[in-house]
């Protein structure tokens, strides 16, 4: 693998390794150090993603599913009180198990919509594209491999229907509370007055339940960040022994971010690409992730901060989760 370390010209797209590359070494030379949890995502964090949902601890995607089964119903009137006809599109769509319950329910209502899921993983759009259509014939939908805001503008442009956007799973919490309004804000901007938007959030809760989500008993959650590692051995040439490495999250009930650090146990130096040295002090930590938990009122001034007008939120009965839809 060749891996350019010098910038482009400007206007020059990086491919993705160099991307990732830079990344990684921008974020362990600097203090304090820390990696994107973007990129926990290869193939062995898929799996492992899939293994913490299946986790006893790990309690935000049963409460969605609940959401998702318990009041499809009243989502889909929300949806309809709006719009009858629209384009339906869902931002990291996993494998729809929860969406597809509001698919059903507006199909069952008879609403017409066309969904678009969209995705940077090739292997989530086809695998979608083939599943679906089998569970649901009746549904129309066109499957988007890139980038969420690029393709958000190509459904735009392809129809001027109202969008009614999903953004689900709690996936907003990887960002900062800055970064998520800054997100939020951009999604407005690439939407219309009348156009709706779903937002799954974690909510508030006894902070031993979310921590515990974040350390569970077997160990995903830790195999899961120190994947991470393992793939920047695999894809960087880098010498990580995962061995002296220790998953370490915490919980904040002020501020409601979680944060899963892994510590270095011993000084060692980490070598990437035969060419850059990254020196670990004894117990120095890397941020691996944050998944931010809101309350309620946070996420109806989340709304407001950023353009949206706070519908309603749908909650599970134990009040851990909340969708909330917003329109424009
Ligand atoms: C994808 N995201 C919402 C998960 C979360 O809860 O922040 C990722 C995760 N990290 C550790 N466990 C689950």
């Amino acid at each position: 693998t060749t891996v350019i370390h010098t910038l482009p010209a400007p206007g020059v797209a990086l491919e993705p390794l160099e991307v990732f590359y830079q990344d990684v070494v921008r974020g362990l030379t600097a203090t304090p150090k820390y990696l994107d949890s973007k990129y926990f995502y290869d193939a062995a964090g898929d799996k492992l993603f899939q293994q913490i949902m299946q986790c006893r601890e790990y309690y935000p995607t049963d409460c969605e599913m609940e959401i998702m089964t318990e009041q499809a119903a009243q989502i889909a009137q929300a949806i309809a009180a709006q719009t009858t006809s629209f384009d339906l599109v869902e931002l990291g769509p996993g494998d729809a198990t929860k969406s597809i319950h509001l698919l059903e329910q507006l199909l069952h209502t008879g609403l017409d919509f066309t969904y678009y899921p969209i995705d940077i993983s090739t292997n989530v759009i086809s695998t979608l594209e083939k599943a679906l259509p089998e569970k649901l014939p009746a549904l129309q939908m066109q499957g988007l491999n890139g980038e969420y805001f690029e393709m958000v503008q190509r459904v735009a442009e392809m129809s001027n229907r109202p969008k009614v956007l999903l953004f689900m799973g709690a996936n907003i919490g990887n960002f900062t509370p800055i970064m998520a309004r800054k997100f939020c804000r951009q999604l407005r901007s690439c939407m219309q007055p009348g156009d709706l938007l779903m937002v799954g959030f974690d909510l508030k809760k006894h902070p031993k339940i979310i921590l515990n989500a974040y350390n569970d008993e077997a160990g995903i959650t830790s195999a899961f960040n120190l994947n991470l590692l393992t793939r920047i051995n695999r894809e960087l040439q880098a010498d990580f022994n995962t061995d002296m490495f220790e998953h370490y999250p915490v919980y904040d009930p002020m501020t409601g971010a979680c944060k899963s650090y892994l510590v270095s146990l011993e000084e060692q130096d980490v070598h990437l690409c035969n060419d850059v040295t990254i020196h670990f002090q004894q117990h120095e930590p890397i941020h691996m992730e944050i998944s931010q938990k809101y309350s309620l009122e946070e996420t109806t001034q989340m709304a407001l901060q950023t353009g949206f007008q706070p519908l309603t939120c749908f909650t599970d009965t134990k009040g851990w989760f909340a969708d909330c839809m917003w329109k424009v």
